[in-house]
């Protein structure tokens, strides 16, 4: 019969867009109560420390293997409060027990990107799940304590250059600290289930103060001190060659479009041995 067909046959397009809607109308679906209304935010951190612990020279990391379903990368410090984006993802597999979880998690970064009203995502499909053993070990995603200098240690590690590390810092747009997860507390923009360039504007435009509190050092705006910056992202205006491309990405939404929309399809890619051949494809959003 057809699904029996379906099952052995290789996924085309159309079961991936299918995955891609299952998350989407996940995102808000029990959020009601949940941060800003929207596991958004939490898939897009998911889907980049899956692929952000890929080390160049090693070819060792990234998100080809899912194994931050594994203790001890699980319990990585880096990765606290990420067990509600897993749970989510579980939800979906159980739905699409043919898709690998690694690129379940990375689908669900781009979902939640598109959803949120970015830029489309170009994605490819075939990463497969490694065991316990190919676990990362701690200290490859960054610490937000640190400055320029731990930035590009960790950036230039997976083969990033000054321009790519703050197009990929505009994804702090999204979403919050979290005091029982980081430490660190509050959203960066008034927007935070919203994808735009508000992180580079309000980074240049506010007047940040240090914090004050029994937390982690951050920042808070003076205006409203609703709003916060991590010690990197302050490392962004600090450093001249970082602030260039702040300068650029406050003035011009489409060009951070551009960029981010690129240089997260390529992260979601780093280390994974596609097929040759294999075709990128671009998802319809719910609406479209
Ligand atoms: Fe980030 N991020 N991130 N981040 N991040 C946090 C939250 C989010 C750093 C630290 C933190 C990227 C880069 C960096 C997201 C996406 C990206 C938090 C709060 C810390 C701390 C976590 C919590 O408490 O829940 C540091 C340091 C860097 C250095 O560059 C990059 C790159 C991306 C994606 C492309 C998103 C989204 C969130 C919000 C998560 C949520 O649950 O709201």
């Amino acid at each position: 019969t057809g699904t029996a067909l379906k099952k052995l046959s290789k996924p085309a397009e159309k079961d991936y867009q299918a995955v891609y809607e299952a998350i989407a109308e996940k995102l808000e679906e029990g959020a009601e109560n949940y941060d800003d209304g929207s596991f958004g935010p939490v898939l897009v951190r998911l889907a980049w420390h899956a692929s952000g612990t890929y080390d160049k020279e090693t070819g060792t990391g990234g998100s080809n293997g899912a194994t931050m379903r594994f203790a001890p990368e699980s319990d990585h410090g880096a990765n606290a409060g990420l067990k509600v984006a897993r749970d989510i993802m579980e939800s979906i597999h159980k739905r699409f027990p043919w898709i690998s979880y690694s690129d379940l998690w990375t689908l669900g970064g781009v979902v939640a990107i598109q959803e949120m009203q970015g830029p489309t995502i170009s994605w490819r499909p075939g990463r497969s799940d490694k065991d316990v053993a190919a676990c990362s070990p701690d200290g490859r995603l960054p610490d937000a304590s640190k400055d320029q200098r731990h930035l590009r240690d960790i950036f230039y590690r997976m083969g990033w250059n000054d321009q790519e590390i703050v197009a990929l810092s505009g994804a702090h747009a999204l979403g919050r600290g979290h005091p029982d997860r980081s430490g660190y507390s509050g959203p960066w923009t008034f927007s935070p289930t919203m994808f735009t360039n508000d992180f580079f504007k309000l980074l240049l435009d506010e007047k940040w103060q240090w914090k004050k509190w029994n937390g982690p050092e951050q920042h808070e705006d003076k205006k409203t001190q609703s709003l916060m910056m991590l010690p990197t992202d302050m490392a962004l205006i600090k450093d001249k060659s970082f602030k260039k491309w702040v300068d650029i990405y406050a003035n011009d939404q489409e060009k951070f479009f551009e960029d981010f929309g690129n240089a997260f399809s390529r992260l979601l890619e780093l280390g994974v041995p596609f097929e040759e051949g294999t075709k990128p494809m671009r998802f319809k959003t719910l609406n479209a």
